[in-house]
């Protein structure tokens, strides 16, 4: 060897030596790919499995710690709804994501993108099911997952998260899960990582031009049409969109059954309020209506059983929804697969003002009159509305009050109403905080029954713990109200565990850090919401409310 090629040998060496030290980590890299994509906010709860992933974890991060996997969820789950971006959940293991799935449920029906990510046992022992091995990760989520991974290799970790991200964002939206193996973290990345940076992932969603005249044509022509608006064109464009619509052909406006967002201003004229969740009730109340179109919900979320016609006598149904299966799944009319806010902006772009008669504005409510505790809970919302600012976000989890809600509180923008979508509790505490968290300059307000507290009471602390001020709202009747109302409608009789007495709401949450107060006055109701709203801190105000069997809850 002469000293030439000694030298290019040397040279070479020194690469490879150098090499490892330019190298970056998977651990490394996985943080570069979630703050490319916005994801700076991570909601969690940690185990030892997961101690690799949130080492060293970045000053730019911030990290939302929930006591139980639900409130993590469900915090993310309000986060991302209302932000409409990934948002990422770290979890345990089995065991924190078995307890995460009930919360899941609710993000799965809302198509919230959210990135669930597990810690796994070091690769080594996962064939010896040592203890905190996820057995089967994958199929643990599902079928509430749009995907499900637990990498091959552990290079293969970052691709990995950048295909769970874009197939959480891409239509329709859902929920996503990753099993991490610890020992991944301190992996060498390789080199073509970099790519994976520069990439974008997007969905066009557009109808061709034909279709959006011929919506607009039948809608001009039709004798009586009506507007039905669901969770997936709760968004400022498409709200206003649905107002130009609505004004311009003069039609009346209704929000999809079990609505988890409201997509329609309700203070508007044309609004007329939510549909019914009964298969009968529901195509009575529209019955008279000759052309039904629906923007971005299923057709339809029922709920109680009440069979009968799907839609109202000589009534053809339109649906735009971002999601096949909402589409195919449908019993009745036609479906369009498309971006619906899109194609709700281009319809409304399109139409020619109309000489219809104007449809009546619906009927206000009585005023409710409670000076005193126990108040009806519509004494409760009529303060409230009374005392909310314009822009407030209402997180409801209030279940045998629905109705009345959607009556008595009104609200004039978009991403300005929540509710659990798949029905499963334990939302409205956390998603009120995750709300909170992305819309920090409007008020954010919990109406959350005493019993759907409890499934995420912990909620509180993460609340307190990290300053989010949030008015939670509990509406004390000490009972599973809306079960024992069901069950009149079951004919059931003699049914145990409807009752929750003797839950003192205010040390609960006293002990968990929040100013609390218990109110017996309306007055007193007033003033309490006015300064919780305007505070800096979380409370939560414990409002004692009938025990009401209500009739016709929707
Ligand atoms: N568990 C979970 C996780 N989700 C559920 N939906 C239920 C149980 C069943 N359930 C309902 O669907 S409503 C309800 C239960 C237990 C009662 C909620 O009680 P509340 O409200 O105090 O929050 P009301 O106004 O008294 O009904």
């Amino acid at each position: 060897m002469n000293l030439t090629e000694f030298s290019a040998r040397l040279a070479l060496l020194r690469q490879v030596e150098e090499k490892p030290a330019l190298m970056k980590s998977v651990h490394q890299v996985t943080y570069e790919l979630l703050r490319a994509h916005g994801m700076t906010t991570v909601f969690g709860n940690p185990g030892s499995n997961e101690l690799p992933f949130l080492s060293q974890f970045p000053s730019d991060f911030r990290y939302l710690l929930g006591l139980h996997e639900g409130v993590v969820l469900g915090m993310a789950d309000g986060h991302a709804q209302a932000t409409g971006k990934p948002t990422l959940v770290n979890v345990h293991s089995a065991a924190g994501l078995g307890n995460a799935m009930g919360a899941l449920v609710n993000a799965t029906v809302s198509h919230t993108p959210i990135v669930v990510m597990a810690g796994q046992q070091t690769r080594a022992m996962i064939a010896l099911e040592a203890q905190l091995t996820n057995v089967d990760a994958t199929q643990l989520p599902r079928p509430l997952v749009k995907w499900s991974i637990e990498p091959p290799r552990p290079q293969d970790v970052p691709a990995a998260l950048a295909r769970a991200i874009y197939t959480a964002m891409l239509p329709p939206r859902g929920p996503v899960f990753v099993s991490v193996p610890y020992d991944d973290w301190a992996a060498p990345a390789e080199d073509s990582v970099e790519l994976l940076m520069e990439r974008r992932v997007t969905s066009g969603g557009a109808v061709a031009p034909a279709t959006i005249e011929s919506l607009a044509a039948r809608l001009a022509t039709a004798r009586n049409p009506v507007l039905v608006v669901g969770a997936e064109v709760d968004a400022p464009d498409a709200f206003q969109a649905a107002v130009h619509l609505a004004e311009t052909s003069r039609i009346p406006v209704w929000i999809a059954p079990s609505p988890s967002r409201y997509a329609f201003p309700t203070i508007h004229p044309l609004f007329q309020g939510v549909l019914p969740f009964a298969i009968g009730r529901l195509s009575a109340k529209l019955s008279g209506h000759d052309l039904i179109l629906v923007f971005g919900a299923p057709v339809f979320r029922y709920h109680e059983y009440m069979p009968g016609a799907y839609l109202p006598e000589g009534a053809q149904l339109v649906a735009v929804t971002s999601d096949p299966a909402e589409a195919t799944r449908a019993p009745v009319g036609e479906a369009i697969v498309a971006d619906p806010q899109l194609v709700l902006r281009q319809l409304a772009d399109a139409v020619a003002p109309s000489e219809r008669t104007p449809p009546q504005r619906r009927p206000r409510p009585e005023p409710a009159t409670d000076t005193n505790a126990p108040f009806s809970p519509e004494t409760v919302f009529d303060v409230l509305n009374e005392v909310k600012p314009s822009d407030a976000v209402i997180v409801d989890e209030s279940t045998s009050n629905i109705e009345s809600f959607s009556q008595r509180i009104g609200f004039d923008r978009a991403r300005s109403f929540y509710y659990p979508a798949a029905g499963a509790l334990g939302f409205g505490i956390p998603a009120a905080i995750g709300v909170k968290l992305a819309e920090p300059n409007r008020p954010v307000i919990g109406v959350i029954g005493d019993g759907s507290a409890n499934y995420s009471i912990t909620g509180l602390w993460s609340a307190a713990h990290h300053r989010v001020p949030v008015t939670f709202v509990i509406l004390r009747n000490d009972e599973y109200g809306v079960l024992k109302w069901f069950a009149g409608v079951l004919k059931t009789t003699g049914v145990p565990g409807m009752d929750l007495p003797g839950i003192d709401y205010r040390a609960i949450a006293q002990g968990y850090g929040l100013r609390a107060v218990r109110i017996a006055t309306r007055d007193e109701l007033a003033v309490v919401l006015v300064h919780s709203i305007a505070s800096d801190a979380p409370s939560l105000i414990e409002v004692p409310i009938r025990q009401v069997l209500r009739t016709g809850a929707h």
